[in-house]
């Protein structure tokens, strides 16, 4: 791990010992990418960009890190030849962290990294078992499809794969480009709760449901992950995502979600993938758009722990 040399999360100075309380953990999988190409990109782009994000966060009122201790390490790879090897690969990469404590922030790649995040969890010490936990997707896409193009294991059924692996509860908040399939999933499977981007957003639509979704996720119990499609965000904040969608979440409706989680008494936010990231070959745009979201996750997570509030 020593010497990689590569950029740090924020640009900050880190200890090459630990443990540590927040770890970066990057993984540039692309496989499965229907339309878009360059997930493998983000990662690292990502952490190139938050470099230019303010250390000042408003809901730790307080510079990162707060006085803890971030580690970005190295990368995840794979040679292997087969999308499922490469996922049990992944799961294998975050097991070997999960294992040494702190916050998992896993950069992606594709979503369809979440179902090895789910098969990690498993050995998670905060997770007796995988029932109890709550998944908070902020996606424009439902990701409940059987297949997509002929693969199982793919962005597109990535939440579906989720459920079968015995995940107790899925939030989906943004959702607006779904198909039939998936809407009467959502309309017959107990366990998944949407939000679509329409009655939470559209301007004629009835503003109350906007407060009740953020009143909601007070109601969430035991652990939580956040898995943050940044395509949940209005496109033209991430222009280069692999399916930018008009009619999605502002900025600021990203952050009222995610500081509305970490400040729930009842649920522990245990960990948090950012995926979809393709670097702008215009500019910087969508890497510093999930940067920004990647930084506000961190920020509450150091709250959290007692950081900052001085
Ligand atoms: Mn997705």
């Amino acid at each position: 791990m020593e010497g990689w040399g590569s950029p740090t999360f924020l640009g900050l100075e880190e200890s090459e010992d630990g443990p540590w309380d927040v770890l970066v953990l990057q993984v540039p999988l692309e496989l499965s990418v229907s339309y878009g190409e360059g997930t493998e990109n983000g990662p690292r782009a990502c952490i190139e960009a938050s470099s230019q994000v303010e250390l000042f966060d408003e809901f730790l009122m307080s510079d990162l890190p707060g006085g803890y201790r971030i580690r970005t390490a190295e990368p995840w790879s794979s040679d292997a030849p087969y999308l499922r090897e490469q996922l049990d690969s992944v799961r294998e990469y975050l097991g070997g962290w999960f294992e040494r404590g702190g916050f998992p922030l896993v950069l992606g790649g594709e979503h369809g990294i979440l179902l090895p995040i789910v098969e990690a969890i498993e050995s998670h010490e905060l997770v007796s078992d995988i029932s109890e936990l709550t998944i908070v997707q902020i996606d424009a896409h439902a990701d409940l499809r059987d297949e997509l193009n002929g693969e199982r294991f793919s962005h597109g059924t990535v939440i579906r794969r989720c459920l079968e692996a015995g995940v107790g509860g899925v939030i989906q908040i943004g959702v607006r480009a779904y198909s039939s399939e998936e809407k009467y999933l959502i309309e017959s499977e107990d366990r998944i709760e949407t939000w679509f981007g329409r009655d939470l957003l559209s301007v004629s639509g009835d503003s109350t449901v906007w407060g009740e979704m953020i009143s909601s996720l007070s109601d969430i119990s035991g652990p939580v992950w956040i898995s943050f499609d940044v395509d949940g965000l209005d496109g033209s904040l991430v222009p280069s995502t692999g399916t930018p969608v008009p009619g999605g979440l502002s900025h600021w409706g990203a952050v009222e979600i995610i500081e509305s989680v970490f400040s729930s008494d009842k649920c522990n936010v245990i960990g948090a993938d950012v995926n979809e990231i393709v670097p702008d070959s215009e500019g910087t745009l969508t890497q510093f758009s999930a940067a920004m979201i990647a930084t506000k996750i961190v920020a509450c997570k150091i709250a959290d722990l007692g950081g900052g509030k001085t």
